[in-house]
């Protein structure tokens, strides 16, 4: 009926609680701040600005979101392949409200997007739809190999006239790249470079994020 095919959200996902929203939100504009001072960021600017010279404020160049989220599933109100299986899942009925505890193990800048890496406990997986990391294999070859839950993340932000959906596809792509070596050990973690303006920091101790498995309708 068209109640049942409009009463399915945008997306599913954990919801980090508000006080949470701020922590994670500064850390990752700390971040952000100390990135583009690094003399290793400066010899790659050229990613990011298209001239060797130039200089970059990465917290202008971001427009930051405002309800951080790890989506799930975007069912995109029901359009989207697989979106009433999930709404319909045993698990996901089961979990809907309930807080869990979010392990972020690493932030991400690609020139497009800035981002949180989720790493999802198995209970967090019956959450997440096997067929994720599969359905970007023909853009981003090799992603389909990745672990299930590889693309689980927290958009942070987004250069002007990206999509959101961006940030996920840009982690998967960092993953199914060469581990290269540390170039900066920051407070944070250890910074590493992918190439093409695309930069990791592994976080020395994982943020722990309480968020609610909930809804979006838009
Ligand atoms: P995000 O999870 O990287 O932030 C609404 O647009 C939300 O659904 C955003 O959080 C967005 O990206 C996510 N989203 C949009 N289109 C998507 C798609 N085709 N597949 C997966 N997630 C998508």
């Amino acid at each position: 009926s068209l109640l049942e095919e409009t009463s399915l959200p945008l997306y599913f996902g954990w919801f980090l609680l508000s006080s949470v929203q701020v922590k994670v939100g500064c850390t990752a504009m700390d971040f952000l701040k100390t990135l583009d001072t690094l003399e290793v960021f400066k010899k790659h600017i050229a990613d990011f600005t298209g001239e060797a010279e130039k200089e970059v404020d990465l917290e202008q160049y971001f427009e930051t979101k405002e309800t951080l989220h790890c989506t799930t599933k975007f069912c995109n109100y029901g359009k989207a392949d697989g979106a009433k299986e999930y709404a319909k899942n045993p698990v996901v009925k089961k979990s809907y409200g309930s807080v869990f505890s979010l392990s972020l193990t690493a932030l991400f800048v690609t020139p497009r997007t800035v981002g949180a890496r989720v790493s999802l406990t198995e209970e967090q997986l019956q959450l997440w739809p096997a067929d994720t990391e599969k359905e970007s294999e023909v853009g981003i070859p090799g992603s389909a190999s990745l672990p299930v839950g590889s693309r689980a993340h927290i958009t942070l932000g987004c250069a002007a006239g990206v999509e959101p959906i961006q940030t996920g596809l840009d982690l998967l792509q960092i993953l199914t790249l060469p581990e290269g070596e540390a170039l900066e050990e920051m407070e944070l973690g250890s910074l590493r470079y992918y190439g093409e303006g695309r930069w990791m920091l592994s976080l020395r101790e994982p943020i722990c994020a309480a968020a609610c498995f909930s809804s979006f309708y838009g």
